[in-house]
Order: C-alpha cells, then sequence, then structure tokens
C-alpha cells in the first residue's frame, strides 16, 4: 500500500455514454445524478444502448488528461472502465458494447495507460458489478422488458472475470487499483466478493482493490469496521469520517458538483477553498483524496473543473510536503486548522499545521499561533511559501506558542512546518468552563476505549454495544462544587431502559457519580436532554467518565453530549482567563 499512502491525492474519472445526453432525455432534465439517467428516467436499456452510435469524442487527449491531474498534484487516476450503464472504454473481446463499437472506435482506457505510464501518473479502473445493459446481470431494471428468466447471472460473473482479465493483463500497463461499485444488489453476495479479490489478486497480486468488491461497505461512511471483509481499504463518498477510520487505509471520493458523470445542467460547484480544505482535512485523519471530474461528450473535461485543479495544483506547489506521505494528526482537535505529521531520520518527527483561520493580533500586536497540549521540544519551525520570516517558538504552560507575521502566505490554508524531538507527545488539552461555568463534553472530544465509537451521522457516541465501552474526557476546574448533569441523549423504540453512570476521578469523597436511565424515543437520533442529577467535583484536573451499568436492549444509547453546571455559586464564578 506504500505508493498509495505517499499519494494521498487522486482524479477520480467517471466518463462513459451518459455523458451524451448530459442529464436531458428526450428534451426532459432527468433529476439525480449524470450517469444515472438510465436509472433515473426509467429508460429501456434498448432505447438507452444506441447512444453508442453517438460516442465520438474527437477533442479526447489523454496526455492533456493526465498534464491536468500532474499539475493539480494528483499521483493516480482511477478511471470508469465500466459504469452501471455497462459501457466498456476499452476493446474488450467479450462484448461488443465498447468504445471500438462507436464512431470513435479508438481504445480510451489503452491511450490513457500509455499517457499515465509517460507522466509518472498510475492508472486506475473503477468496474461496476451492477450492469444496467449485460443480458445476464440480475435483478432488471422494474421497467426493463427483457424477462429475468431469460438471465443466467453466474455466466454474467463469468464475463465480468474475463474482462478484468482484459483490464489487469491486457496491455493496459500496472494497474494500480481496482475500485470496485455497484455490489449493493441481493446478487452480490460476500461468497461471490470474496470470490472475485481472490481472482483479482491471482491475476496480479500487487493489485490493491476496494472493499466494494465485497458487502463491507455501510452506505457513504466506506467501512463497516466490525466485520471481516475482502478489501484492502474504505471508501467514504462524499464525506470526510470525522475522527478518520483509524488503523485502516481510506479513500473518500467526492464530486466538485453534484454529480459523477457530465451533466449540463449541473453548475452547483464546490469552490477550490473548499476542496483545498478538504484535502487537508482527509490527510490529517490519515486519508486520501480521490477528487472526481465528469469528461464531457466532446472528451475535455469541464473548465469549471480545470479551474479548481489549477488553483489545488498552485496550492500543492507550495505545501505538498504537508500532504504527500504524511500520516494522520497526533491532535485530537486544533481550533485554528488541521495537522499532519512525517517521521524524520533519526527519530524526530515534523509537523506541518494547516492555518485556516490566522491569529488575531495579540496585545504585543504580533502574531502567535498556540499549539495546546504539544508537550515534545520544538526544534525548528518555518513557514511554506514565507520560509524567510523567522519563527520563534516559546514554551508556555498550555503547549508552544510560534510567532508568526501579520499576513498568512496563504489565506485558505497556510502551513507551518515544525521540527520536534522524538516522537509527538501530546497532552489532550483538557475541556475549560465557558462563560457561566459550565462544561460541555461533546462526543467528538471523548477518549473512547472498547466498544463505543463516534459516529458522524449525528455526531454522537454510538454502537455502544456492551459494558466495555467507556467515555472519559479531562477538564479542568479553578474551583470544585456541585454541578447538574444533564445528557443529551437518545435511543430507538424497545431500547430505552439502559443503566449508565457519570463519575470523576479523582473524586470527593460526597457525590463522586451519578446515576442515568435511557428514555425511549423515537429513533437512534431523536435526542433528548435528560437531567440525571447531582455531582461534585474537585478543583484542578480530573476525568468525566461515562460507562453502562445496565444494557437493556442491543446497545447502551446514543450519546450526543453531558453537560455539567454549577449549582452553587463558588463554582459558577469562573477563574480569571477562562473562555
Ligand atoms: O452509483 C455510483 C455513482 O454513480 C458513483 O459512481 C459513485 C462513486 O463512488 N458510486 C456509486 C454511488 O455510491
Amino acid at each position: 500500500m506504500g505508493w498509495f499512502r505517499d499519494a494521498r491525492f487522486g482524479m477520480f474519472i467517471h466518463w462513459g455514454l451518459y455523458a451524451i445526453p448530459g442529464g436531458v432525455w428526450n428534451g426532459a432534465s432527468v433529476p439525480g445524478a449524470g450517469e444515472w439517467i438510465l436509472d433515473g428516467g426509467k429508460i429501456d436499456p434498448a432505447a438507452y444502448t444506441p447512444l453508442q452510435g453517438q460516442f465520438n469524442p474527437v477533442e479526447f487527449d489523454a496526455e492533456e488528461w493526465v498534464r491536468i491531474a500532474k499539475a493539480a498534484g494528483q499521483r493516480y487516476i482511477v478511471i470508469t472502465s465500466k459504469h452501471h450503464d455497462g459501457f466498456c472504454l476499452w476493446d474488450s473481446r467479450v462484448t461488443t458494447f465498447d468504445v471500438m463499437g462507436t464512431p470513435f472506435k479508438r481504445d480510451i482506457l489503452r491511450e490513457l495507460a500509455t499517457a499515465c505510464e509517460k507522466g509518472g501518473i498510475r492508472l486506475c479502473f473503477y468496474h461496476s458489478i451492477m450492469d444496467w445493459t449485460h443480458p445476464d446481470y440480475l435483478p432488471r431494471r422494474a421497467w426493463d422488458p427483457r424477462d429475468p428468466e431469460d438471465a443466467d447471472f453466474d455466466r454474467y460473473v463469468g464475463d465480468m472475470k474475463s474482462q478484468l482479465r482484459e483490464l489487469i493483463s491486457g496491455g493496459y500497463g500496472r494497474v494500480g487499483i481496482l475500485w470496485f461499485d455497484g455490489e449493493w444488489e441481493k446478487t452480490w453476495t460476500h461468497e461471490l466478493g470474496l470470490d472475485l479479490a481472490k481472482f483479482v489478486r491471482g491475476i496480479d497480486p500487487s493489485i490493491i482493490i476496494n472493499n466494494r468488491v465485497d458487502k463491507g461497505r455501510s452506505g457513504m461512511a466506506g467501512l463497516d469496521t466490525d466485520g471481516e471483509w475482502a478489501g484492502d481499504y474504505g471508501t467514504p463518498e462524499q464525506e470526510v469520517p470525522s475522527m478518520g477510520i483509524p488503523g485502516t487505509d481510506w479513500e473518500t471520493c467526492m464530486t466538485m458538483n453534484d454529480t459523477w458523470g457530465w451533466k449540463t445542467s449541473d453548475t452547483n460547484w464546490k469552490s477550490s477553498e473548499v476542496l483545498v480544505r478538504d484535502l487537508c482535512d482527509i490527510a490529517s485523519k490519515g486519508g486520501n483524496f480521490l477528487l472526481n471530474v465528469g469528461p464531457q461528450p466532446d472528451g475535455n473535461i469541464p473548465p469549471a473543473s480545470v479551474e479548481r485543479l489549477r488553483a489545488i495544483g498552485e496550492w500543492m506547489e507550495v505545501n505538498g510536503d504537508s500532504i504527500y506521505g504524511t500520516s494522520a494528526s497526533p491532535f485530537r482537535r486544533l481550533p485554528f486548522g488541521r495537522c499532519t505529521q512525517k517521521a524524520l531520520p533519526g527519530g524526530a518527527t515534523r509537523l506541518y499545521f494547516h492555518i485556516f483561520d490566522w491569529p488575531v493580533a495579540n496585545a504585543s500586536g504580533g502574531r502567535t499561533l498556540v499549539v495546546p497540549g504539544l508537550e515534545s521540544p520544538v526544534t525548528a519551525a518555518r513557514l511554506l511559501g514565507a520560509t524567510a520570516f523567522a519563527c520563534e517558538a516559546t514554551r508556555t504552560d498550555d503547549g508552544w506558542s510560534i510567532s508568526l507575521p501579520e499576513t498568512a502566505p496563504d489565506a485558505v490554508a497556510s502551513v507551518l512546518e515544525v521540527d520536534i524531538e522524538g516522537v509527538p507527545d501530546i497532552e489532550q488539552p483538557a475541556t475549560m468552563p465557558s462563560a457561566n461555568g459550565a462544561l460541555t463534553l461533546g462526543a467528538a472530544d471523548a477518549l473512547l476505549t472498547g466498544h463505543v465509537r463516534f459516529e458522524d451521522r449525528c455526531e454522537n457516541l454510538g454502537f455502544w454495544v456492551s459494558a466495555d465501552g467507556v467515555a472519559r474526557w479531562f477538564v479542568r476546574l479553578a474551583v470544585g462544587g456541585r454541578y447538574r448533569v444533564i445528557a443529551r441523549m437518545a435511543a430507538a423504540p424497545g431500547e430505552g431502559g439502559s443503566h449508565f453512570t457519570v463519575a470523576s476521578a479523582p473524586s470527593p469523597a460526597s457525590q463522586p457519580s451519578v446515576n442515568g436511565i435511557v428514555p425511549e424515543c423515537k429513533d437512534w437520533c431523536d435526542f433528548v436532554e435528560v437531567d440525571i442529577g447531582e455531582i461534585e467535583l474537585l478543583a484542578g484536573e480530573s476525568e468525566i467518565i461515562v460507562r453502562p451499568h445496565t444494557i437493556a436492549g442491543s446497545a447502551l444509547m446514543n450519546l450526543a453530549w453531558i453537560r455539567l453546571t454549577p449549582t452553587d455559586s463558588a463554582a459558577s464564578t469562573p477563574p480569571p482567563g477562562s473562555k
């Protein structure tokens, strides 16, 4: 997986016959993504396949595509060899529904393979398991008039294997990844997934296979971390897992607008600023970013996409070191942006801070960036794109403060490179009381052990399926006192009634913990705030610990946050200097 982890940034290409209608069929705009027009328009496959006769992208230039990807800083390309509509972008001996059956009559994947080889870009193939036009694929679309009895799914799988052999060992260079998709229909099983992965690996042991060869995708989240599934990495789609997927390789794929394939009416383009920050966010969580383009029917990549890729490339020109070959941030969360790291020879570490929010002027008019919780000694600091500025690093109670110039070198994300001794030693910053002295312990800030995990969907702790699941927060209080404990939680119908405790450590003699009972709600995200009583907290640093007592149903609860509000005056007057 070395090259994949080093690359971090790739180009996804969705191209095929669907680019011709571009989201319009018989003069009517078809809702949904462009590449889904056959399904969105409930088009009879026999009315769709004649598009083959119109496919003639005379301006297609594989070297131009590779040049655009390289200039953006993308190190690999994943192109749709065959999408759900079954049309093949290479010269296949298994079907006539391929590019050689079009007026264009050029093997697009072969030209791209040559250009990638020449440009030093890794070529990879997306391949859809679902196939709406193949005579043997099942299930048929509900409006497809062909009799499903005539179909033989095993024969379909045979054809697919023959085509995969053509792609992997048919002279298209060393294929980097087989990017499967369309695995969610009932006809595709875990057993078929295991078998196909084995088949592909049998042809080329070094090829990377994504997890959509099997059934472990778990929707847009991209990976079911509980099960044992075939595939080498997880594939979140259109989202970034807020904690990454620790311990696993993963890659977020994303559109620049709302469609993968070309759609004339879709101009809902993300800004290059958003895309650069997504790249930083994804790398800071240990993932790869596969950013999509949907070429036009004439063979050109849409100008709006080229423009954004050019802007990302300009950023990568200066800051690429903070992305390529890095690993996930050692910090749980940073108030000003993101962080990646790279091991240096001799055991030292280089941290790359992506500063999204430039610090405001301090009392002396200077700008300093506080890196909270960094305990390791800082040995050097420099600002990429402004290396002339001498960054001074000062040790403070809260971590390290690093001086910065008045103006950010890059308004989107300026990169501060900081070398430290050894591996990062980070003290998890404690949660401090807010102005009214209350402490809000959010799900995303919890330190988790055992069977409980953070869920993006509703930003909660969930999958709390056994008593070994424990959530902890560090808090720092200037003065101790009694606190009212409110929990924002949810449990689906039939899942209420579990008991849990909220305790502090070290704990005062009186009232060290309080018990809560989980209410029944409309669903796992129908959160309610429940007052579960009072607890005594000591001044200074302590841990707040939430753990199950009895789990009534399949899981304890979904917990969004715990709020501790001082009940007596002493505690409600926050110490000077607290937020
Ligand atoms: O249905 C496809 C879709 O067209 C597109 O290919 C994306 C890319 O990851 N995958 C499927 C939706 O999850």
